[in-house]
This record gives structure tokens, C-alpha cells and sequence, in this order.
């Protein structure tokens, strides 16, 4: 009996020892950090280069292998808004450059060449590099040449490069820079819809929306006053028609870079809260957050998923930078409406605290002052001055609008029928539904504090502009509507 019991416990130790060796093992060879230096590449092959908004196709559980990357540098004419022309310095033919997606391990031969028809050397720098320069000083290249270097991705993570050539901030400020996305092994975890984009700021010699070619303006960029600021190169590059999509129950992934090259970016998503964050693009993941820093040539990696229908706006929530400066995106998500989630309006009331809907600004200026008669040139010259610092902001430079949120002034149907109900829609403010060219508005325009005659210029300039019926306003029409 004895013997049995002892036999037994025997049996027993023997197989406890063995379970906790082989625990203790396989708890050892997780935690042991792979050493992506040594890793052996497999096979080789040419990476797929992207422009943005689009990423290249996920890693997913590809060994790491040679990547040969061409990347063509252009100097060419781009559009930074209406009317508004840019000579940007471009990785691929883009700003920000073509995506590049590689794994850790992965071995990287660069080949990087500068068009024959371009002006200056340039080189790069990739901030996933490993070694001096991040690669700029093996790679500075000249007009019609080519430069061939190779480095090996050691750490996972989203990385900005830049051209580093002299001077540099220029450089950088015309458009020279993108992102590297290094995956970790066995790739990032699965998503519906990624997209790339990049927010950069610009400096002209002409003011925001100054038309024509606008060269470089380097004291602007020393004192760090940017015209404009934008995502993926230009005003509206994810609007009006270039907006992102997603459909209602989709995870959404941003690769999102900061190319500077002097502001850093509060990027946020209007009605969204980002489900994951990779704070500035390493391995740290942060959760529920609502706007997230993204220093100059920094990044992040954000994903969501889009619970209910409707346009998600990006923006920079230093906001005068997305209303005033451009850095203004959409992600138009489309499907079922989720009312457990978001009910809409449930119900529409009047409050009218001061007997009106429509916020008035302190009134300090004197409204009906004398004025000197003006030619109409000058009234047009004034007027847009008027336009620029007042209605812009909502109307947009060129009129345009904002679909769905403020009706156009360029070929307004509703402006050119009446312009008795035009000027008292600036004295007075509007609100309520209005058609304008056969799209519905229904919102709230504030009264304009404003003088009859700095009226009469505004409303002038814009029936002389973009389409629009010519009519001559005059400061007696605006007092008669008063
Ligand atoms: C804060 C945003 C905002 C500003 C600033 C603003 N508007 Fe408006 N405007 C609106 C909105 C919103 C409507 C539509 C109101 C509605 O839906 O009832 C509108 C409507 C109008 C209309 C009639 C509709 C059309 O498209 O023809 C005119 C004309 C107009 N605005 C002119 C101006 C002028 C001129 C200025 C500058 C002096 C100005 N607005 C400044 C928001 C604004
Ligand atoms: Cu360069």
C-alpha cells in the first residue's frame, strides 16, 4: 500500500516538474526580444509606392526580405487652392510623398533619382533609418543622377522623411517629405479602411488666397506665420469630392505625419474619438483619446470604428488653421443610422433670450457716417478687403461655400433674384431654410456689424465676382433696408 502511494507522488512530481519547465520555457521565448539586426531576409521584391491618400497593401506575416524602393524626385507646378499655384518638391510626384510600407527586418536598397529636368540637388532623410543622416549624406543627388543606398528597418514604428538638403527648412517647406510605416512581425492588426495623410504648412509671398503663382517666402517661414496650412499638399485635398470613405460599422486606420516644418499639429476628427493611438507613431498605445499631438516630422497611428453615417471632419484643432488656413479634411461615412448612438436633432425649438435668433456683435462702429463718393473700382478694391477679413471664413475665398453648411455666394441664384433680401440678409442675419441653386441650407448666418457703406463695397465686390449679376450697391440702398 505504502509503496503504491509512494510510487504515486513520484509520478505526480515528475509530471508538475515538466509542466512548469515547459511553462517557464515558453514564458522565456515570448519575452526574449527578437534581434531584428540578424533577422534573415527571404526573397526580393519592389515595394509598392503610393500616393495619398492611399497606403500601400498590408505586410500582413511576409518574412522580411530585400525591398527595392525607386523614388523619383519632381520640382513641378501644383494647385494650392482655386486659382492659387504652388512650385512644389515633390518624393514621387506628391506631397507628401509616396507612402512606403516595409516590416521590421525587412532590408531596404533606396534608389533614389532626381529628374533631369529638375533645378536643384536634394537627398533624404528617413527617420527609420539607422545610421548618419538617416541616410541623407549617402544620398545627395544631382539633377539626371542616381543614388543607390541600403539600410535595414530595426524598429517597428511610423516614420517621417524629409529631404535634408540646404537650405533645409526650404526644402521641407516646398513639400519634401512623407512617411515610412515599419510593421512590426506579423503585421498591424487588421482594419477596414487605412489612409494616409500629412499636414504641412506654407508660406507665399501673397496672403492666404492671393491669387496666381506664388513663390516661397522665407521670411514668413523664419517667423513661423504660415498662409496656409494643409492636409496631403493643398486647400481641400479631402473635400469635395476627394473625401475619405468608410461605411457605418468599418474600422478606420490614419497614418497621420506632421512634415512642419515649423507647426505642430492638434490633430482631431469632429465627432470621433480615436478607439487606439500609437502616441507619435512608436509602440505605446493610448485609448479613447480626442485629439492627439503630432510634433513637426512626427507622426501617429490612429484607428476607429464609425458607429453612425455622416461627414467626420479632420482638422487641426488649432482651428483657425482648419477654418482660415485650409487644414480641413472630411470622412464621409455612409450607412444605417445608429439612433442607440446618435439620435440627430429629436426635436426643434425657438429660444429667444433677446427676442431673436441671430448673435449680433457688441455694435461699436457708427453705421451711417458720411462717405466720400467711390468710383467702383475702389468699392470692388474695398469690398474685397471686407470679404476677406468678414464673410470668407464661412463662404469660403472664392464664394464657393460649404456644401451642407454655408450656401455659396458664386452664381447664387438666391443672391442675384433680390438684392433687397441680400442686403437684409447682412444687416440683419438670416436663418431658416433657404434654397440656393436647388441645394437646401438650413442655418444661421449672424447679423453683420457692419456700415452701410462698407456694405455697399462687400455686396458690390461680390456681384462683380465669380458669376455673378453685376449689381452696383450703393450706401442709400443699404440705409433703406435698415
Ligand atoms: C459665421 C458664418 C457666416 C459669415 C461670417 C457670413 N455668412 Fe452669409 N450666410 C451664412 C449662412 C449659414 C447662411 C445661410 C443661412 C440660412 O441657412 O438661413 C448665409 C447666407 C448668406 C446669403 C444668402 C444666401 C446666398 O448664398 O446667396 C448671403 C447673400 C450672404 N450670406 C452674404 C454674406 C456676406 C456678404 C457676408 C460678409 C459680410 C457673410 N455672408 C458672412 C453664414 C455666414
Ligand atoms: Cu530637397
Amino acid at each position: 500500500m505504502k509503496k503504491k502511494n509512494d510510487a504515486l507522488i513520484v509520478i505526480r512530481l515528475f509530471v508538475y516538474t515538466f509542466f512548469c519547465v515547459l511553462i517557464l520555457s515558453s514564458c522565456k521565448k515570448s519575452e526574449e526580444p527578437v534581434d531584428y539586426t540578424t533577422i534573415k531576409t527571404e526573397g526580393q521584391m519592389d515595394a509598392e509606392l503610393t500616393a495619398p491618400p492611399m497606403v500601400p497593401k498590408p505586410i500582413g506575416k511576409r518574412a522580411a526580405m530585400k525591398l527595392k524602393v525607386n523614388m523619383e524626385i519632381k520640382e513641378q507646378e501644383g494647385t494650392m487652392t482655386d486659382g492659387v499655384k504652388y512650385t512644389y518638391w515633390t518624393f514621387g510626384g506628391s506631397v507628401p510623398g509616396s507612402f512606403i510600407r516595409t516590416r521590421v527586418g525587412d532590408e531596404v536598397e533606396f534608389h533614389l533619382k532626381n529628374h533631369p529636368d529638375n533645378k536643384l540637388p536634394h537627398n533624404i532623410d528617413l527617420h527609420a533609418v539607422t545610421g548618419p543622416g538617416g541616410g541623407a549624406t549617402s544620398s545627395l543627388v544631382a539633377p539626371g543622377h542616381e543614388k543607390v543606398f541600403s539600410f535595414k528597418v530595426i524598429n517597428p514604428g511610423l516614420y517621417v522623411y524629409h529631404c535634408a538638403t540646404a537650405p533645409v527648412g526650404m526644402h521641407i517647406a516646398n513639400g519634401m517629405y512623407g512617411l515610412i510605416l515599419v510593421e512590426p512581425e506579423g503585421g498591424l492588426p487588421p482594419v477596414d479602411k487605412e489612409y494616409y495623410v500629412m499636414q504641412g504648412d506654407f508660406y507665399t509671398q501673397g496672403e492666404y488666397g492671393a491669387k496666381g503663382l506664388q513663390p516661397f517666402d522665407m521670411n514668413k517661414a523664419i517667423k513661423e506665420t504660415p498662409d496656409y496650412v494643409v492636409f496631403n499638399g493643398k486647400v481641400g485635398s479631402m473635400t469635395n469630392g476627394n473625401e475619405l470613405t468608410a461605411k457605418v460599422g468599418e474600422t478606420v486606420r490614419l497614418f497621420v505625419g506632421n512634415g512642419g516644418p515649423n507647426l505642430v499639429s492638434s490633430f482631431h476628427v469632429i465627432g470621433e474619438i480615436f478607439d487606439n493611438v500609437h502616441v507619435e507613431g512608436g509602440a505605446m498605445m493610448n485609448k479613447n483619446v480626442q485629439t492627439t499631438l503630432i510634433p513637426a516630422g512626427g507622426s501617429a497611428i490612429v484607428d476607429f470604428k464609425v458607429e453612425t453615417p455622416g461627414n467626420f471632419i479632420l482638422v487641426d484643432h488649432s482651428i483657425f488653421r482648419a477654418f482660415n488656413k485650409g487644414a480641413l479634411g472630411i470622412l464621409k461615412v455612409e450607412g444605417a443610422e445608429n439612433k442607440n448612438i446618435y439620435s440627430g436633432t429629436i426635436q426643434e425649438g425657438i429660444y429667444l433670450p433677446e427676442g431673436g435668433t441671430i448673435q449680433k456683435m457688441p455694435e461699436e462702429k457708427a453705421t451711417t457716417t458720411a462717405v466720400p463718393k467711390r468710383t467702383l473700382a475702389d468699392k470692388i478694391k474695398i469690398g474685397k478687403e471686407i470679404f476677406g477679413t468678414t464673410c470668407f471664413a464661412c463662404h469660403q475665398s472664392e464664394g464657393q461655400g460649404i456644401p451642407g453648411a454655408f450656401p455659396p455666394l458664386a452664381k447664387s441664384d438666391y443672391l442675384n433674384a433680390d438684392s433687397k433680401r441680400a442686403i437684409k440678409t447682412i444687416l440683419h442675419g438670416l436663418s431658416g431654410e433657404i434654397t440656393v441653386n436647388g441645394k437646401k441650407f438650413n442655418s444661421v448666418m449672424p447679423a453683420q456689424n457692419l456700415s452701410d457703406d462698407e456694405i455697399a463695397n462687400v455686396m458690390t465686390y461680390i456681384y462683380s465676382n465669380w458669376g455673378n449679376n453685376k449689381t452696383e450697391v450703393t450706401p442709400e440702398m443699404v440705409k433703406a433696408q435698415r
